[in-house]
């Protein structure tokens, strides 16, 4: 396929800041689009985000660089972008128009083969094998750290939800759990207006950065949901630590009382069944420690890389190779192509790692997230509260993965 026209446009993320939209034409000028996320709480060594004036820039070049180019697959086009851009971290090019170009002639091709985008990426990536798992939903209910404006160090308390049954009525069990949450969160505190976070989340104080954990325990035991329902979090630990120590409830705790701390949660909640980044993102040896030390409970419990792994192939390998993760979190920002995106989803899954495809903290109406896990066959999403920003991708869960698939 040829593209004639490259287009970056200045749109609005769900926080109501800048992020971009990439359209591509086509030879017949038929418009294919792709809208980027934004992430607060970044890795180090995620993909650049360009502004505006710079990605347009970006989109110039790469749009001359292409001219005439028929690319046959979405590979061929990421390869040119990636030796044109030539550094590390996409600082030329940008990760996020790299991704919107990337995105969007995924689309373009989707239609010029009258199939789903999840489809080109299937046969492309992932060799046409389609899993008939059908991933967890990990749904983040109260937000904490660097979404929202509360006392809480932990950035997110999840729900993990294990799809049962129709997959329409395993959302609709989520909603309801939600509700629940709110009015036990309304009799806490007394309050009638619950403030959210930027993941739909809600965003009061606690006592104790446990409690959340307690209280969406309790609910669930209390709901008979025990069965289908666990919890996650996502520490988000980079964004507390400082200098050799984590800022945790107010005092300054080192990493072996930090995870003696973690260790005490999985203990006190059997149904916790997964953290992310629970240490800083240059710390893999302490998350390795925190795995051996979880490796006792019956059910595995799940040490997550985000901002440590960066949806890189070579990262996932280094601490997968340390024992440090046992699942990756997976953003296509955060490395910037389809094409390494999906390398990376397939180098955890021949390593045995769960992978998680995530949205970012500032999102948009874009649900490609869904197609990822679906051409991957991954084990699980991560898709904020099942509120107004995020509904539309509880909508693409629902029409990918249909009740047929049971
Ligand atoms: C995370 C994400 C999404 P952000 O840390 O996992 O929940 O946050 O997009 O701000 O990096
Ligand atoms: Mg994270």
């Amino acid at each position: 396929m040829i593209i004639k026209d490259i287009v970056v446009r200045e749109i609005l993320d769900t926080r109501g800041e800048k992020t971009i939209e990439v359209a591509i034409a086509d030879e017949d000028l038929r418009a294919f689009y792709a809208q980027i996320p934004s992430g607060r709480s970044r890795g180090k060594s995620e993909a650049a985000v360009l502004g505006m004036a710079a990605a347009e820039n970006a989109a110039a070049k790469i749009e001359r660089a292409v001219q005439g180019v028929d690319f046959k697959t979405v590979e061929e086009l990421d390869r040119r972008m990636i030796e044109m851009d030539g550094t590390p971290n996409k600082e030329k090019l940008g990760g996020n128009v790299m991704l919107g170009i990337s995105l969007a002639f995924a689309r373009a091709l989707a239609f010029e083969r009258k199939v789903e985008l999840w489809q080109v990426l299937n046969e492309e990536f992932f060799g046409g094998k389609v899993s008939p798992v059908r991933p967890l939903i990990f749904s983040n209910l109260i937000n904490g750290g660097k979404h929202a404006k509360n006392d809480l160090p932990i950035q997110e308390y999840m729900v993990v939800v294990r799809p049962r049954g129709s997959y329409v009525k395993t959302v609709g069990k989520l909603m309801k759990f939600y509700e629940v949450l709110g009015e036990a969160l309304r009799r806490k505190t007394g309050e009638e207006e619950l403030p959210l976070g930027d993941e739909g989340g809600y965003a009061v104080n606690f006592e104790d950065a446990f409690e959340p954990v307690q209280l969406m325990a309790d609910l669930i035991a209390e709901h008979n949901l025990e069965d289908q329902f666990r919890l996650g979090l996502d520490a988000a630990a980079s964004s507390f630590y400082e200098s050799g120590h984590y800022n945790f409830g107010g005092l300054k705790l080192d990493a072996a009382t930090l995870r003696k701390t973690y260790e005490d949660w999985f203990a006190w909640a059997p149904g916790l069944l997964s953290i992310e980044d629970p240490f800083d993102e240059e710390k893999g040896a302490d998350f390795a420690a925190l795995r051996k030390a979880l490796g006792g409970f019956a059910e595995e419990k799940l040490v997550v890389g985000d901002d440590l792994t960066v949806t890189s192939e070579a990262l996932i390998k280094k601490y997968a190779g340390e024992g440090a993760v046992n699942a990756v979190i997976i953003k296509a920002n955060q490395i910037g192509t389809l094409t390494e995106t999906c390398a990376a989803m397939s180098a955890a899954a021949s390593l045995g790692l769960k992978r998680i495809v995530s949205h970012r903290s500032g999102e948009t109406e874009d649900n490609f997230l869904i197609h990822l896990a679906r051409a991957a066959g991954a084990e699980g999403v991560k898709i904020g509260a099942p509120h107004e920003s995020r509904i539309g991708k509880y909508n693409e869960l629902l029409r990918l993965l249909p009740d047929e698939m049971i």
